[in-house]
């Protein structure tokens, strides 16, 4: 069973993330998680505080000989900005320190405080702060490396940010390398330029913004995931993983909300088979997944994602100390995070999905896990 498990605030010293269940025998290094980290910290509309961080891993333990021993695996990532925090995130008691006291419309701030009976709304944003992804990414790195074996690979790409919509472009025929180079992860020119644009205008008006990405797992394996319990679902599971990305609101699969107005014979894959081939549809719209199983075809999943709620322009609330009507703190922030959000999306997704392929083929360690998988894969005729 892997497990993941991170650590650490925003402002803190560093980033932990401990995993388990990673077979003995796989292949990782410290610089193909970086290149992961530094793909997660990319994208126009991120704020200074990006400037200050490397995003740089330290494996800790886990991993002898460059490859992985079956313990559990733990990564470290330092906060370079804590220097500059050291007084206000001392883990000692420090009467000097003023209570934020205004919470952001949107953020975690009174909720959070309400539930803890806490006074100042710092111990609250710290560990709300989605600088807890940079570990849920490293995590994925290790992940995704693991599912390279069986062939399965995951990308995603921006198909909206604000208003701005890009052309629909089938994933069939994305141009990866673009989107990649991308600072908004998007390929249709126009739309890209215009998103800049529109991020560029936000940030004078100390506005924020949202979007719209496209996570896609291509050649998952058909048979993961279960219909016998709810929580087995593979659609519920990774619906759940991509939710937990701080600020998302919505996510669908396939064509997701577009089906609901469409009659049933518009809507479903029609099925075919081939020697060479297996069992294929010429269409997706289920988006991989029916009855709560990975069906052979590219798992996409689409999510929203609401403006980030740190403005520059702050909203009304209520000083909690007071109870009088205020503005919201200020706190630095980026503008837009929509292209960070879907690479923490791939990650999600690989981890969620790489749990039910050792649920699925066991194993302790690479070799077996990869004979138990081509057995399964061999007996379905899985051919891609
Ligand atoms: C975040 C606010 C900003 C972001 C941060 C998430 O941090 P700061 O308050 O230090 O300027 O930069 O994201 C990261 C640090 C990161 O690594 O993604 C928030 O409030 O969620």
């Amino acid at each position: 069973m892997i497990k993941i498990i991170t650590s650490g605030e925003s402002h803190g010293k560093q980033i932990n993330v401990i995993i388990t269940g990673i077979p003995y025998g796989l292949v990782v290094n410290e610089e193909e998680i970086n290149k992961e980290l530094i793909r997660r910290k990319k994208g126009y509309g991120r704020g200074e505080r990006m400037k200050i961080e490397d995003d740089t891993v330290e494996i800790i333990s886990g991993v002898r000989g460059g490859i992985t021993i079956g313990s559990p695996i733990c990564l470290r990532i330092e906060n370079k900005d804590y220097k500059n925090w050291k007084n206000i995130m001392s883990i000692k008691e420090n009467e000097n320190i003023d209570n934020i006291v205004k919470p952001r419309p949107g953020h975690a701030d009174l909720p959070g405080l309400l539930k803890y009976g806490a006074n100042d709304i710092r111990n609250i944003l710290e560990r709300s702060s989605a600088r807890e992804t940079v570990g849920r990414v490293a995590a994925g790195a290790i992940i995704k490396k693991l599912m390279k074996l069986f062939g399965t690979t995951f990308f995603s790409r921006v198909i909206q940010i604000g208003k701005v919509k890009s052309k629909n472009i089938s994933i069939k025929v994305m141009n990866r390398e673009y989107i990649e180079k991308s600072s908004v992860r998007c390929e249709d020119l126009e739309a890209e330029k215009i998103m800049i644009e529109e991020i560029r205008k936000a940030k004078k008006a100390g506005e924020s913004l949202g979007g719209i990405f496209e996570v896609v797992a291509f050649n998952v394996v058909p048979g993961i995931g279960s219909y016998v319990l709810p929580e087995e679902r593979l659609d519920g599971r990774l619906a759940k993983a991509i939710i937990s990305i701080p600020g998302i609101k919505g996510v669908e699969f396939g064509e997701g909300f577009n089906l609901a107005k469409k009659t049933g014979s518009k809507v479903h894959d029609e099925i075919y088979y081939q020697k060479n081939k297996g069992f294929y549809r010429k269409t997706n719209r289920a988006g991989g997944i029916e009855g709560g199983i990975s069906n052979g075809e590219p798992i996409l999943i689409r999510a929203a994602m609401k403006p980030i709620p740190s403005l520059k322009k702050p909203l009304m609330t209520v000083n909690v100390k007071t109870k009088k009507s205020e503005k919201a703190f200020k706190e630095r922030a980026d503008v837009c995070a929509v292209p960070s959000a879907a690479v923490i999306g791939e990650s999600v997704t690989a981890i969620e999905i790489a749990k039910l392929y050792l649920k699925k083929f066991g194993g302790d360690s690479i070799d077996e896990l990869s004979k138990n998988f081509k057995a399964y894969s061999e007996g379905i005729e899985w051919k891609r």
